[in-house]
């Protein structure tokens, strides 16, 4: 197997459900596999919470041929600017797997488990194109973040060492496969250290217990799912043993609010660790196992990354408090937004990746975030969504002359989507208009609540003035 991964060895890399596969049995079927993709210039993924995902995506790092993990439940305008863009030769997806209308050009290959090979693949250089995921940004459509195989491994590297993950850690969750938190960390992770990945297909804190009370060790979530287990584990005794049982849990993608890092703290005596990443730099920092998991913070930059505070000129703060723009460098960063040189430039400043996030750094080097440069980034259920991409959805229903989207603080989201609606003519129902976006774009960008108004409040220049629009 490439360098990517630990030597195939008969311990269980994946359990999905009653399925398994061992490291030997994944090298071996996904070298089937990349096989008959060796040469393709890129190939997309339909991502299912499946273990077929992981075989596909496997099988294209060992044949050297960048990824596009596909939302399986993306919807028709999105696939097509995805499709569009990233020109994928093929779409692999499990066998029976129903494709939309949008991927009927693509060829489609089965992934099937039982293919046999143990063909060895020549490791690609450093710099070759692994992944290409898609994530939203202020404006326009998800922009392809291309990120180079030294990326991953110098993350899963630096990661690996900050929670002291080896081999024979057992890691659980439930993220979808689709963003860097589940695939990269979720599936490469324990692949690429030998050890295992128990995912449980839909998360639950039910079949979460269950598993930690098995063999899990560890755990990844984001602050929803722990916001659901701090709601729940007060009461229920078996899930409180389990969480208390684990190595370490771990949780990212957004803020983890301090009162549920308590009360599961109170409940478990197990304090979660928190780290920060995004889908352009992989991850940036994050608290040690062995370190002080102080609430509210995302730690020290990770072994081999660069973190720096700016401030609106350009100036970099060293004091300790201020607060500035977080800006990154280092082998964690993706190479380039594909297809769109402009962005690329537009996000660094002098070699340094401008992240966007707003933080502060303690007397003992920890970092802490505490806000956003931009209004028009939402963060929902972990998921990054521009208000501008939903506004366009929106404004292509014929119900709908005006609208702006906003995110307001959600106990259980972290933010939540509303969208300010002035009606064409008669008013559209909300829930046509929820329905609208959740089909043309993706279930999880929809609005939980939409407003019906008679007009915008607008400054002199005629821009919308988002800070007050309050429900
Ligand atoms: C509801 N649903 C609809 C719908 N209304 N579907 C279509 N049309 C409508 N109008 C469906 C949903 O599809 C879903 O289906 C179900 O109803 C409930 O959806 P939900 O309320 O949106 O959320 P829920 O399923 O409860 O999900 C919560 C969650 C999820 C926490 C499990 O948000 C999640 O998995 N978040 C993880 C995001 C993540 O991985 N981010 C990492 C980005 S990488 P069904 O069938 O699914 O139940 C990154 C970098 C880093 O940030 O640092 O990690
Ligand atoms: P994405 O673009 O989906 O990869 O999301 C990346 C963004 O998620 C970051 O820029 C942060 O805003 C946010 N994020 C990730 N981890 C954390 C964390 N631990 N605390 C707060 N925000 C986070």
């Amino acid at each position: 197997m490439s360098a990517l991964f630990s030597s195939p060895s008969n311990r269980v890399a994946l359990r999905f459900g009653e399925q398994t596969l061992t490291h030997a049995e994944l090298a071996s079927c996904a070298g089937a596999l990349a096989r008959q993709l060796a040469g393709l210039p890129r190939v997309a993924v339909w991502a299912t919470p499946a273990i077929e995902t992981c075989v596909a995506v496997v099988a294209a790092l060992l044949a050297g041929v960048p990824a596009v993990p596909l939302n399986p439940k993306v919807g028709e305008r999105e696939l097509a600017h995805i499709v569009a863009d990233s020109a994928p030769a093929a779409v692999l997806a499990a066998p029976g797997a129903a494709l939309p209308e949008g991927l009927r050009p693509v060829p489609r290959l089965d992934v099937t488990l039982d293919g046999r090979s143990d063909a060895s693949f020549a490791e690609p250089g450093d710099e070759a194109p692994a992944l290409v995921v898609y994530t939203s940004g202020t404006t326009g459509s998800p922009k392809g973040v291309v990120l180079p195989r030294r990326a991953i491994t110098s993350t899963l590297d630096a990661v690996a060492d900050a929670w002291q993950w080896t081999a024979d850690d057992v890691l659980v969750h439930a993220l979808p496969l689709f963003h860097v938190h589940g695939l990269i960390l979720g599936v490469l992770g324990p692949l690429r250290l030998g050890g295992t990945l128990h995912h449980l297909g839909k998360f639950s804190t039910a079949a979460l217990a269950e598993a930690l009370s098995g063999d899990g060790t560890m755990m990844f979530g984001v602050p929803t799912m722990y916001h659901r287990i701090a709601e729940e584990v007060g009461d229920d005794p078996a899930l409180a043993a389990a969480l208390k049982g684990a190595r370490l849990l771990v949780s990212g993608s957004a803020a983890l609010p301090v009162r549920d890092h308590e009360r599961i703290a109170a409940a478990t005596g197990q304090r979660v660790v928190e780290r920060y990443g995004m889908t352009e730099t992989l991850m940036n920092t994050s608290v040690r196992a062995d370190g002080d998991r102080k609430p509210g913070a995302v730690g020290l930059p990770l072994p081999g990354v660069q973190v720096r505070l700016v401030d609106d000129h350009g100036g970099q703060l060293e004091e300790t408090g201020a607060v500035g723009e977080i800006q990154v460098r280092g082998p964690n960063l993706f190479t380039e937004y594909l297809n769109r040189p402009d962005a690329t430039a537009e996000a660094f400043a002098d070699g340094w990746f401008r992240t966007g996030d707003v933080g502060t750094r303690d007397p003992d080097g920890y970092y802490r975030i505490v806000g956003r440069k931009a209004t028009d980034i939402i963060k929902s259920g972990g998921y990054k969504i521009g208000a501008g991409e939903i506004e366009n959805a929106l404004l292509e229903h014929p119900g709908v002359k005006e609208v702006a989207v906003t995110g307001e603080p959600d106990d259980d989201l972290g933010e939540r989507i509303i969208a300010w609606v002035v009606p064409a003519g008669d008013a559209p129902s909300e829930r046509e208009l929820v329905d609208h976006v959740a089909r043309l774009l993706t279930p999880h960008k929809r609005p939980r609540l939409v407003r019906f108004v008679e007009s915008l409040p607008r400054n002199d220049m005629g821009k919308v003035m988002k800070r007050a629009l309050r429900t």
